[in-house]
């Protein structure tokens, strides 16, 4: 079986929430020596996405996204623990959220999963978290970024809400804010003053170790 059929098997996994085809694509790739974060990006997610445009088309409705969602949430944590690193040297701190008013967290898990296996710390604090919530434990832990998920175009003002009360509180320059989640976009990052939008994991991953490379150099100077 080549990679493509591997990718096929696990999107299909999902559209039909199949939890031993989905645990038999990841043996199979792990056999195989495939990126599993490949795998989860473009073969898991392609079939949950593919779901989402059934959803939208009213061919399949919230029970069976529920269902799609479980598969995708199982999958994560596998490949999560595969990745383990707790001994890898730390580069940077994110606190992490989906916003208040908004379940949909699994693009987040994603987002964690794979900037954790870069050797970034990661406070996850769930999803429905008020946006004062990202700030207070950003304090807490001495983060450098604050990255928050928002599906919903209703519940994405909860991210301008938390530029919104860095501003306030005077904390606008301390954190390095990251917007992400499908109605997201550069330009409403742009708009509401965050410091990036990240379209997916690996830009994430990308626009946090482009800062710390930038970070390190700027030390050297000194
Ligand atoms: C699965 C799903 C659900 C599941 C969520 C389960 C879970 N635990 O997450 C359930 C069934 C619960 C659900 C519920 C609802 N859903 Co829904 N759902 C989806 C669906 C199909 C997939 C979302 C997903 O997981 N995508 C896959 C991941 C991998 O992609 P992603 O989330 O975009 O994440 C990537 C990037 O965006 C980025 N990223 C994500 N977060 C972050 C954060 C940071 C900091 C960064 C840097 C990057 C980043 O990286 C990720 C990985 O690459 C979408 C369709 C879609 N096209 O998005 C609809 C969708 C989001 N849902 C929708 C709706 C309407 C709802 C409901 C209102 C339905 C209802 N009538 O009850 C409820 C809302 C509940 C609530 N209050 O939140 C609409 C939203 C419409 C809108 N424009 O607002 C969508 C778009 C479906 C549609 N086409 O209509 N849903």
């Amino acid at each position: 079986m080549n990679k493509e059929n591997i990718f096929s098997m696990a999107s299909e996994s999902v559209i039909n929430s199949d939890d031993k085809l989905a645990l038999e694509a990841l043996e199979m790739a792990k056999s195989k020596n495939i990126d599993l974060m490949e795998l989860l990006s473009g073969g898991f997610s392609a079939g949950i996405r593919e779901m989402g445009e059934k959803y939208a088309s009213g061919e399949v409705f919230v029970p069976e996204l529920l269902m799609a969602a479980r598969i995708m949430k199982i999958i994560t944590a596998e490949i999560e623990e595969l990745m383990e690193t707790s001994d890898m040297p730390k580069k940077a701190k994110l606190v992490i959220g989906t916003v208040k008013g908004d379940v949909h967290d699994i693009g987040k898990g994603i987002v964690c999963s794979i900037v954790k296996s870069n050797g970034i710390e990661v406070y996850d604090l769930g999803r429905e978290v008020p946006p004062q919530t990202f700030i207070d434990k950003a304090e807490e832990v001495g983060a450098d970024f604050i990255g928050s998920s928002a599906l919903l175009t209703t519940t994405m003002v909860n991210q301008k809400e938390i530029e919104r009360l860095l501003v306030e509180q005077g904390l606008k320059d301390k954190y390095k804010t990251l917007v992400g989640g499908a109605p997201a976009t550069k330009r409403w990052a742009e708009k509401i003053g965050a410091y990036a939008y990240c379209e997916d994991a690996s830009d994430t991953v990308e626009t946090i170790l482009k800062w710390v490379n930038e970070r390190e150099a700027l030390k050297e100077m000194v």
